[in-house]
């Protein structure tokens, strides 16, 4: 069976680490040979890129300078990580991917979709993720979720921009049929155990296909 790339996405509070956790588990229990990453990140270099875009800078950052961070980390994980992986076989978890950049510097940050569909083809070629498990909150419920934690530079945006990034990934699971769309509103083990059920069902259609 040749590998196979699994991305998750949602808002900050969604629940995405505790869910990434259950991918995992439900693939090892499957014995399937996979790799865990991120991003932004997922190399030295792609981790660093990550540091200088969340940093809280006392300048403002331009969001093309955001959007091109994201895209330079994109290529470097590809080329290191993601792309050598699948080639060998093994399976991708990876905890967001373009998704998160349409989302939030397309509809967050308002830049031209089409510019970056541009960096998206020209970053990864014709390389989509084969599912995307979007856990779907409403930014008020999201935000009670973060409160207590220390937030970094995204993390402090207002309630509008996190309103506009759920509307983005929704865009996006209209357009794609890789999206599976989780209430992630909904009690941890009720999402929990969707995220393992949706993963269940794409592993069997891997093996039969
Ligand atoms: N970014 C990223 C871009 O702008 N463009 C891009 O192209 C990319 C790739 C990355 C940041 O970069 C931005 C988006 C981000 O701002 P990140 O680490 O991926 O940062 O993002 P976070 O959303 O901060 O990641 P987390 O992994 O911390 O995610 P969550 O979703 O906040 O998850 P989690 O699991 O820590 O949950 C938060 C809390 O809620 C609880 C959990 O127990 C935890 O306490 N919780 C629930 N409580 C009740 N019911 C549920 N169903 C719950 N689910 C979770």
């Amino acid at each position: 069976m040749s590998g196979r790339f699994i991305t998750l996405e949602g808002s900050e509070g969604a629940g995405k680490s505790t869910n990434v956790d259950i991918v995992c588990e439900t693939l090892t229990e499957a014995g399937i040979d996979f790799i865990r990453t991120r991003e932004p990140g997922g190399t030295p270099m792609a981790e660093t890129l990550r540091d200088a875009m969340l940093h809280k800078w006392d300048e403002d950052v331009d969001g093309i300078t955001e959007l091109l961070l994201v895209f330079a980390a994109r290529a470097q994980h590809l080329s290191h990580v993601i792309r050598p992986a699948l080639a060998a076989g093994q399976w991708v978890v990876c905890d967001r991917f373009t998704d998160a950049t349409f989302a939030y510097q397309g509809y967050g940050r308002e830049l031209d979709l089409n510019k970056l569909a541009v960096l998206e083809s020209w970053v990864q070629g014709q390389l989509q993720p084969d599912i995307t498990l979007y856990l779907d909150v409403d930014p008020d419920i999201a935000e009670q979720r973060i409160a207590a934690r220390e937030k970094d530079r995204m993390e402090v945006e207002q309630r509008d921009f996190f309103v506009r990034v759920r509307q983005g990934y929704l865009a996006r699971a209209r357009e794609h049929q890789r999206f599976e769309v989780i209430n992630a509103g909904n009690p941890l083990l009720e999402v929990q155990a969707e995220v393992r059920q949706k993963t269940v069902q794409f592993i069997r259609r891997a093996r039969s296909g």
